[in-house]
């Protein structure tokens, strides 16, 4: 990449442009500066269609207008994170932004104003603050580090009302108006801490929660572009995984890492980036249940558990598990493991349909672990006195799924009694994913089991009659995962 160089004229000739001080930009000739503001075509897009999930973030900004009446609401983006000194993380918006807007813009704030509609009409009006296109006049484009030239276009304040289908202005005016703005108002907190501070006097902790507690609940129901979404990022997952099978003999002779680009290449040609850090544990890493250093030894004979998800353009991710037999073929030992969870897996699965608990899943993939757990003799039944304990968790560790949306652990923030224990309705995707983890160090079960872990995790859907599996195009069974490991291995 390239460093900022500053102006021959900046008589403090080490400091970075872009660190502009007084609000003034460094000087340059004001020959230059008059040469850089003209000579450039007008490139104001026209006729831009709305993104293809307009429709739905606005009936979703309806649900929340309908819940909080006569409120300001005020939803940020967020910002940039320095990595370090003039070089930033990738930016990753908001969920509840990008969920209410199906913008990704860094610094932009959905704003929601009140209004006095008469009854049964739109009780608010929602705005969208962005940064404006550059300003050439004054330079900004070309001397401010955030400029266009450095960046990259931005899309003016009107393409983007034609794009998401709002009203939008420009955000640099919008927390003098927060500050001074009247009236109740309530923000998404820990994602902007200018618009935050503009809020500090208006706003308390309780009523901000409840906020973040609905747009978490709303989205526990996924509607027909986010399902559609959700498949694009297994389809792309699904290769993602084919990808690793067929360089594990280049992993093993260099390291889990190579496994991690490999699925992270994939990620980043056909969609946004990797949804959560890959874990590519090898060997006994796969009993650290998020082993994301991935920087160990690839051996034949060992397992590799490999929990990766591809997020979309539209940031919805998957979350994919798959514990594979590193030369292709499991051991007897690692098969009856294998086996056992795969066992849960089919009992967890066939607990989810509309109605039933949320836990069931958990509680079926759980009696199945116990019951394996005592038949080996690793601990003492009967099986009903295991699950009161809990005794199985020594190795089953984890619960058995989660929501899965914009976030890898979607919902997050939902309450109990909606989520944990609420009922499964159509429309919601979880993963169920038990697994068996026997620690390196676990002296308390036979050798042999020590160092090998497996968890098998699939995105179902919850349909009218049923589930479906989303990723249903990687293979679950021992004997199916061997047979398409041969087949891509060629
Ligand atoms: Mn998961």
């Amino acid at each position: 990449m390239t460093e900022q160089q500053p102006a021959p004229e900046n008589p403090e000739g080490d400091e970075p442009i872009k660190q502009r001080k007084n609000g003034l930009y460094p000087a340059v000739s004001d020959e230059l500066a008059e040469n850089m503001k003209s000579g450039w075509a007008d490139t104001e897009l026209r006729d831009l269609r709305p993104i293809a999930q307009a429709p739905d973030t606005a009936r979703r900004r309806a649900g929340l207008s309908a819940r909080f009446p006569g409120e300001r609401l005020v939803i940020p983006a967020g910002n940039l994170k320095t990595r370090s000194n003039d070089t930033e993380y990738s930016f990753r918006a908001s969920t509840e932004y990008v969920y209410l807007t199906g913008d990704q813009t860094q610094d932009g704030v959905l704003v929601l104003e009140p209004t006095n509609a008469p009854e049964g009409q739109s009780a608010h009006e929602a705005t969208l603050y962005l940064l404006p296109r550059s300003d050439r006049e004054n330079g900004e484009f070309w001397l401010d580090g955030m400029g266009e030239l450095w960046v990259g276009r931005r899309h003016s304040l009107s393409e983007a009302e034609q794009l998401y289908g709002m009203p939008c202005k420009d955000v640099r005016e919008l927390a003098d108006a927060l500050r001074e703005a009247t009236g109740p108002v309530r923000g998404v907190r820990g994602h902007d801490a200018g618009i935050e501070a503009a809020l500090t006097d208006k706003v308390t902790a309780e009523r901000d929660e409840e906020l973040r507690v609905f747009i978490s609940e709303q989205r526990l129901v996924k509607d027909a572009f986010e399902i559609a979404e959700l498949q694009k990022a297994v389809d792309s997952t699904v290769r993602g995984f084919e990808d690793v099978v067929k360089v594990l003999d280049k992993a093993e002779a260099t390291s889990e890492r190579y496994i991690e680009g490999t699925f992270f290449l994939r990620a980043r040609v056909e969609g946004n980036d990797i949804g959560y850090g890959s874990i590519c544990a090898a060997g006994p890493h796969a009993t650290t249940l998020h082993w994301v250093r991935n920087d160990g030894p690839v051996r034949s004979g060992e397992l590799l558990l490999l929990d990766a998800g591809v997020e979309t353009h539209t940031l919805y991710t998957a979350d994919v598990t798959r514990t594979l037999p590193i030369n292709g073929t499991y051991t007897d030992l690692q098969r009856k493991i294998y086996d056992a969870v795969y066992e849960a897996q089919e009992a967890g699965i066939a607990a989810v349909k509309p109605g039933a608990k949320y836990r069931d899943f958990h509680d079926a993939a759980q009696r199945v672990l116990a019951e394996r757990l005592v038949e080996w003799g690793l601990v003492e039944g009967p099986v009903e006195r295991v699950l009161e304990l809990g005794l199985q968790r020594r190795w089953t560790l984890h619960g058995t799924g989660h929501m899965l949306g914009l976030d890898v652990h979607d919902c997050a923030v939902a309450r109990t009694e909606t989520y944990v224990d609420g009922v499964l309705e159509p429309g919601m995707v979880l993963t169920v994913e038990p697994g068996l983890y026997f620690q390196a160090d676990d002296v308390s079960v036979p050798e042999e089991y020590r160092g090998i872990g497996v968890r098998i995790e699939d995105d179902i859907l919850v349909t009218e009659d049923g589930n479906r599996n989303l990723s249903d195009g990687l293979p679950r069974t021992s004997a199916d995962v061997e047979a398409w490991m041969a087949n891509l291995k060629g």
